[in-house]
């Protein structure tokens, strides 16, 4: 009896240590390499031309995003390589991250 209630909490316990671990599996972002086709400043947009997207199932094209912070319009300039991780939000695709390929 003794050993089928330590049994339980082991158990339980592995199972609250893989509910742990799952955020930090989803928290791994692939990046996406792109060059900056246009910065829209008067939109807030963001025109890419970029490789697949894996989080989105989406393949190389030329497209424009929103961005989560206007800021990150200020980052990154017409013909700049860069990579950027972008999610589908309420208001759309929107980049999320992005910075300069170096
Ligand atoms: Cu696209």
């Amino acid at each position: 009896m003794k050993s089928l209630i330590s049994k339980m909490i082991v158990t339980g316990l592995f199972g609250l240590a893989c509910i742990g671990l799952f955020p930090t599996v989803h928290a791994v972002e692939a990046l996406t390499s792109g060059e900056v086709i246009k910065v829209d400043k008067a939109t807030k947009r963001i025109t890419l031309k970029h490789g697949d997207i894996k989080n989105l199932g989406m393949p190389g094209m030329t497209m424009a995003f929103g961005v989560k912070d206007p800021a990150m319009l200020n980052q990154v300039k017409a013909g700049d390589k860069v990579k950027f991780f972008a999610e589908d939000l309420k208001g759309g695709l929107t980049v999320t991250r992005i910075e300069r390929d170096k």
